[in-house]
């Protein structure tokens, strides 16, 4: 029969309805059609309401629902790594195959576009919606996936199943800075974002922290404050993800309760080496319950096993420039070359009484923070980072943190400034994610069963059965159910709210501002007082009006009149008169810890897996020289670092080695310690009319952008090693036998000294004369 006559199509249609219906009335019930239509549901209510727990009521027989696909087509039943773009062809959004995406569709070769034209307005349309508001704060920042497994020592005060021993949990972690915009310099001197996203059986937990454990403002009603304060002027939106500047230091100095943060900010916390390299803190007091409801107060910590480690502030300031991808580069590069970043959970414990208060210090006190000598931390569980993204925007961009978001067994206190972040993250994904249903976008998708009752708005993704979502119900055979604490259900902890009356107030405890920064500068070695010194001193003298400078270093006078006098000394400004107010307002707290070892970074030995050595070659420096590269880049990788061969030009040397950065494009600031090998003269291509770098020289044979390098490396107090005729070069520079600097005949040998000083992070030893 011919098929493409009418006659016949129509034929083979009807054939095709005929058997589509008789489908259908084969699905209805065995093929008896329904007595009465319109039942809402697939059960007949019962009389009363349903009480026994079940799962949902199946759909009706003749109810269909769209498939269940992908964003790009694939069914969902596959691994989440096959989500993305798939087939060979270029398609349109609705999977339709294209020939052409390079040419509108036109009126002839040089007409005019046409109107019909559907893959331009598609894709036209799609790209200019492709931007959502950035966060309003911690907009900068970047995610890794990693898992976290309890060790079971919290179990008896806290019920959460993922604190359970040898509980695995996946994660979600985002780290970044606060005040920049989204494409900031990652090293600027800020406060660092800590969000964890725990997927737990029993529902998601968000710990979202900070890399410093006090905050600016005791209440959130402040935060618009502060933020506006912080985020560049209104009128010429300068400067751009920095605290350095009038209105920041004018609301600071003004609202006092800021000064224990700032100190935090202006030491070397305020930049860190790497986000592997930072501690992590909820900041408020939580509330853990436990099986039989009992409760206890504690301060959420992270540990990272490579210690805390910073950048200096020279450092910091010229990666803005060469590299201000710095941190996120470092993160994935360490995970994708198998050094996954670690942190232990830990907890401070605290016995929940009515006062709330430890030592001395009010626990609801979000500027103020428990020393570890008071109260130790106990080591719950260990996070690992084990993935990258894959796509940044549909992860690190897209995740929704929320302090609300709570699991049983952790409750929240009264600090206020906690109380307002419950309201305030629900709030911000709506304008940030377009809607209410952002905890529907894959980052965000719970792990454990959700059956909500919510329905319906911009971009649903669920298809929901069913007719009866509210409670109580009998439509739906009652379903969902209540669950109470046996059956997992987050009871809020019953504790009593003491009587009184509204006002808008805080209590005393709340009016000392200066005990805990001077603590913090007390317990600073002097290598850390000179950092915090000279970080008041850049951000005071880069404020314009001289009262806001004045009113700061009075501030500075209630702290430390030491720390008051070195800044004033840098200002050129008289040193102030403390003003009494400040120092009456502090009262006897503190006084059992005068200072506070757990706060330097300095002083012990940590881990140096995925630090970056430069390993100088000298391409004329002949065999042995070349041979001795190649061993110590063996080495290098044997110890789990990553080694940077630097060389006077790129390629592959005739060791084999490929050269990873050229004298005229490496700096100082990629590496943690600097091995050189031989003496390179000078290329070349070093000329100073060509590269500034390559201008100075203190007249060594060395090329001057390898003295630079050592220079700069010098100053930074890194270790640097020299083998064979290196070692001549360094006398040269005048650094041979100072503190860090290591030379000698075997380069293996030097490089094992290298890294036993990398352990210790920096050579600050190197300046100790000077720094008094
Ligand atoms: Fe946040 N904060 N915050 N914050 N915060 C946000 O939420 C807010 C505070 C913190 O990587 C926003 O999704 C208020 C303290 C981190 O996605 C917003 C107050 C601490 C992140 C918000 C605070 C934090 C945020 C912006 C005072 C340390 C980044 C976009 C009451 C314990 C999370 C968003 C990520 C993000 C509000 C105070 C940490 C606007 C109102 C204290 C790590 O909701």
């Amino acid at each position: 029969m011919d098929a493409s006559t009418p006659k016949a199509v129509a034929k083979a249609v009807g054939a095709i309805v005929e058997k589509a219906a008789a489908d259908v009335a084969e699905k209805l019930s065995g093929g008896e059609p329904p007595v009465v239509p319109g039942a809402p549901g697939s059960e007949t209510p019962s009389l009363e309401e349903p009480t026994e727990p079940r799962e949902p009521l199946p759909p009706k027989p003749e109810q269909g629902s769209p498939e269940r696909r992908t964003a790009t087509g694939e069914g969902t039943d596959v691994p989440p790594t096959h989500v993305g773009p798939r087939g060979a062809y270029l398609t349109t959004s609705q999977g339709v195959r294209l020939p052409d995406t390079d040419h509108s569709l036109k009126a002839g070769e040089r007409g005019p576009t046409l109107l019909q034209d559907h893959h331009l307005r598609e894709k036209i349309t799609h790209f200019d919606h492709e931007r959502i508001p950035e966060r309003v704060v911690h907009a900068r920042g970047a995610g890794a996936h990693g898992v976290f497994v309890g060790y079971g020592n919290a179990t008896p005060i806290c019920r959460a199943g993922f604190l359970r021993e040898g509980v695995e949990t996946p994660v979600f972690v985002r780290f970044s800075t606060v005040l920049g915009s989204r494409g900031s310099a990652d090293t600027v001197r800020d406060t660092r974002g800590f969000a964890t996203k725990f997927y737990t059986d029993e529902g998601t937990f968000d710990l979202v922290g900070n890399n410093i454990p006090v905050f600016f403002i005791q209440d959130g009603i402040k935060f618009p404050d502060v933020i506006h304060a912080g985020k560049p002027h209104p009128d010429r939106e300068i400067p751009q993800a920095q605290s350095a500047h009038d209105t920041f230091w004018d609301f600071v100095s003004l609202h006092t309760e800021a000064q224990a943060h700032t100190m935090w900010n202006m030491s070397d916390r305020g930049i860190p080496r790497s986000y592997r390299m930072m501690e992590g803190f909820g900041v408020h007091t939580f509330r853990l319950v436990d099986d039989e409801g009992a409760t206890s107060l504690v301060k959420f910590h992270w540990k990272p096993r490579l210690g805390v480690h910073s950048l200096t502030w020279e450092e910091a300031q010229l990666l803005g420039g060469i590299d201000p991808d710095f941190h996120r580069r470092d993160l994935y590069d360490a995970i994708e070359a198998g050094a996954r970043p670690q942190w232990e959970l830990g907890i401070q414990v605290f016995d929940d009484t009515p006062e709330q208060t430890f030592a001395g210090i009010d626990l609801l006190d979000p500027t103020k923070f428990v020393p570890e000598e008071l109260a130790p931390v106990h080591a719950i569980g260990l996070l690992t980072l084990t993935h990258t993204p894959t796509n940044f925007f549909a992860e690190s961009e897209q995740v929704a943190f929320h302090v609300g978001h709570l699991v049983p067994g952790i409750d929240v206190t009264d600090d206020p400034l906690l109380q307002a972040r419950l309201f305030s993250y629900l709030d911000t994904q709506l304008t940030r994610l377009g809607g209410p249903n952002f905890d529907q976008i894959p980052i965000n998708r719970p792990h454990a069963p959700v059956n909500d009752m919510r329905r319906d708005g911009f971009h649903q993704d669920g298809v929901h059965g069913g007719v009866a979502p509210y409670k109580p119900n009998s439509m739906d055979g009652g379903c969902p159910f209540f669950a109470g604490s046996a059956e997992g259900g987050y009871v809020d902890a019953p504790v009593p709210v003491a009587a009184s009356s509204k006002v808008r107030a805080a209590p005393a405890s709340y009016r000392d501002h200066i005990s805990q920064a001077r603590l913090f500068w007390r317990s600073m070695t002097p290598t850390e007082q000179e950092h915090i010194v000279l970080a008041y001193s850049f951000e005071l003298a880069r404020c314009f009006e001289q009262a806001v400078r004045e009113r700061q270093l009075q501030a500075l006078a209630a702290i430390d009149a030491g720390l008051c006098a070195r800044v004033a000394t840098s200002l050129g400004l008289p040193v102030p008169e403390a003003p009494a107010a400040l120092l009456e307002a502090l009262g006897g707290q503190q006084e059992e810890v005068a200072a506070s070892a757990a706060l330097s970074q300095l002083g012990a030995e940590w881990p140096v897996e995925g630090r970056q050595i430069g390993i100088v070659v000298d391409v004329h420096g002949g065999e042995d020289a070349l041979a001795a590269a190649v061993e110590v880049r063996e080495a290098v990788a044997a110890a789990g670092l990553v080694p940077l061969i630097v060389a006077e030009h790129g390629g592959v040397l005739d060791n084999g080695l490929t050269v990873q950065r050229t004298f005229g494009v490496v700096r100082s600031i990629e590496v943690d310690a600097v091995v050189l090998l031989g003496t390179p003269a000078p290329a070349p291509d070093a000329v100073p009319a060509r590269d500034a770098k390559a201008g100075g020289g203190a007249g060594t044979r060395l090329d001057p952008r390898v003295e630079l390098l050592l220079e700069e490396a010098y100053r930074h107090a890194k270790p640097i090693g020299a083998w064979g005729a290196g070692e001549g070069a360094l006398d040269g520079l005048g650094m041979a036998g100072a503190p860090g600097v290591v030379a000698g005949e075997g380069a293996t040998d030097v490089l094992g000294e290298v890294v036993t000083l990398l352990g210790r992070h920096r050579v600050w030893e190197r300046f100790a004369p000077a720094l008094g």
